[in-house]
């Protein structure tokens, strides 16, 4: 089709590490659209859909919520969007997420940003964070620390054998974690 090229990012990185922040500000300097896969996912909980439960009790325990579900959001808010740059932040989380968004949108990321945090650091953010989230509590956020190393991490390492991935080291403050993000949003300057 004659369809502008679409351009995404995969944002990635622990719980806590700081994706929804630096979006924020990516989308300010750069004019992408920002899409948190998370934000998404607790929306459809919010609106009372028939997979709200099951959403709501695979987030409670940290588990990853089955790609058809979170693509078909991703999908909905990328048509909605009206954009042709997308920060997709929070996904793909595993194996199965990044193979099933190939296969249905046949789109191939620019470059995944990598937020690289101890988890001492994540766990001390995410602990004083105070915004109510259903797994900002210590039990959870031990689950969802395991399901990082264990699903997510691999999907990082798949990418950076394409030479794909951009680390950015989290630990420091969020403007001089911006300094960083971007050198590497550099070639999309407008
Ligand atoms: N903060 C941020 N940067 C800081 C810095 N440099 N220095 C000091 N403080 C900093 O930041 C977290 C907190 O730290 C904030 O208070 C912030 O001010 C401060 P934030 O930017 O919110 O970090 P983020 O990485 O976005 O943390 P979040 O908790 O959102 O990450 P998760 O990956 O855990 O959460 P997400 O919403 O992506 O997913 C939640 C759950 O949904 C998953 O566990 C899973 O169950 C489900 N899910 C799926 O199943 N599939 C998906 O595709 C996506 C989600
Ligand atoms: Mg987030």
């Amino acid at each position: 089709s004659g369809d502008k090229k679409i351009i995404v990012v995969f944002v990635l990185g622990g719980p806590g590490s700081g994706k929804g922040t630096q979006c924020t500000k990516i989308v300010e300097n750069f004019g992408f659209t920002h899409l948190s896969a998370g934000d998404l996912l607790r929306a459809e909980i919010n609106s009372g859909s028939e997979n709200g439960t099951m959403i709501s009790n695979m987030i409670k325990e940290g588990k990853i919520v089955p790609a058809e579900v979170t693509i078909k959001l991703l999908q909905k808010a990328m048509l909605e969007g009206g954009n042709d740059k997308f920060l997709i932040d929070g996904f793909p989380r595993n194996e199965e997420n990044r193979a099933a968004f190939e296969n249905i949108t046949k789109i191939e990321p620019e470059f995944i940003l990598y937020f690289d945090c101890p988890e001492e650091e994540m766990e001390r953010r995410l602990l004083s964070r105070n915004q109510g989230r259903i797994d900002d509590n210590i039990e959870t956020i031990r689950k969802r620390f395991r399901v990082f190393v264990e699903s997510s991490l691999p999907v990082v390492e798949y990418y950076e054998l394409k030479g794909k991935v951009r680390k950015v080291d989290a630990l420091k403050p969020v403007d001089e974690v911006f300094e960083t993000v971007k050198a590497t949003f550099a070639p999309f300057h407008t």
